[in-house]
């Protein structure tokens, strides 16, 4: 296909890894800021920044390690691959909720487990350690649902189908894989999803096409493409209108569904934000806040990670003591 002039053709992309990278699991951000050691409270208020308890490699905590797996994929007609970070005591004995976390663009299922800037073992294993969350299984797959083992993500229509594929390798052959071969807790109040950027813009979009499935649910720094519009990068045909970002009518909608974003974020700019006014325009409930100062980067993304989880958190003990 031809790009238009406006459009970044494959060969214009540095395809070294480490460039490629920064879209995957976010720009590295050179200062990280440290909050202060406050007393966490937990409420259901949205705290910019993860704070520094959360993210800190504790000294009596034990964490878990990320192992990978593979299941063969219908959708894509191949063996595909996933990692999972299981609990440090992972026992058959106990069942978990599963967190599904999707990778960005040109990521794989490694982006998040080969990249130690993004807490997610900490803030998991932390929140865990404290007991405002039970133990949590995370499964970060390959998002990208081709059936041609030779193709390869870009920014360019035919290249970015698979991802918009994924929603049904997740949820014919991942999931049941999954739900199969460990013992997790199904069932949307046990099954979350998030994802970053390109992972961002597909959990918006398969947390409205799918809400019975995931009861918590964070898009971070979402990309554009969900519905139509052209940026630096490509123009994007939509996967939906921009009426359709909503639920269905008498839809079973997610416990809690954030969508954030940094202020200063230099890939997707202010779609995350144009996402929040048409899901509030359409009458979608969603939680919107902004990182300020973040951009495409960890800080966006242990800020998402570390919400969901307190708002899953403040909401299961909100539930059980009614
Ligand atoms: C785009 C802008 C950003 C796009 C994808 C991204 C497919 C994804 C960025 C990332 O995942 O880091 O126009 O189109």
């Amino acid at each position: 296909m031809e790009s238009s002039s406006n459009e970044i053709s494959k060969s214009e992309i540095n395809a070294s890894s480490e460039d490629l990278s920064s879209f995957a699991t976010g720009i590295k951000a050179e200062n990280e800021e440290k909050t202060a050691d406050k007393a966490f409270v937990l409420n259901d208020e949205i705290e910019e920044r993860c704070p520094s308890l959360y993210e800190a490699t504790r000294g009596g905590v034990s964490y878990g390690e990320f192992i990978h797996g593979t299941y063969y994929s219908n959708t894509c007609g191949m063996e595909r691959g996933y990692s999972i970070l299981l609990p440090a005591d992972y026992s058959e004995d106990k069942k978990y909720p599963v967190l599904y976390l999707l990778h960005g663009i040109f990521g794989d299922e490694y982006s998040f487990s080969q990249d130690k800037s993004n807490k997610i073992r900490e803030i998991v294993g932390n929140m865990a350690y404290d007991g405002y969350i039970d133990r949590t299984i995370v499964v970060c797959p390959n998002m990208y649902a081709t059936s041609d083992p030779d193709q390869k993500p870009g920014f360019d229509r035919e290249s970015v189908l698979p991802y918009d594929n994924f929603i049904n390798d997740l949820v014919n052959d991942l999931m049941p894989c999954i739900e199969s071969e460990y013992s997790v807790l199904t069932g949307r109040d046990n099954t979350y999803l998030a994802g970053f950027s390109m992972g961002g813009r597909e959990t918006i979009f398969i947390t409205l096409q799918r809400p019975e499935l995931f009861g918590y649910v964070c898009a971070i720094s979402a990309a554009p493409g969900i519905v139509p519009t052209k940026d630096k990068f490509m123009s994007h045909e939509g996967q939906i209108q921009e009426s359709e970002m909503k639920f269905a009518e008498n839809a079973i909608e997610p416990n809690v569904f954030i969508v954030c974003c940094g202020t200063k974020d230099s890939v997707v700019g202010t779609y995350p934000k144009q996402y929040h006014e048409l899901l509030e325009a359409n009458g979608a409930d969603h939680i919107w806040y902004e990182i300020t100062g973040a951009d495409h980067d960890n800080n966006a993304i242990k800020s998402g990670l570390f919400n969901l989880f307190k708002q899953i958190a403040y909401d299961k003990s909100s539930k059980k003591s009614i």
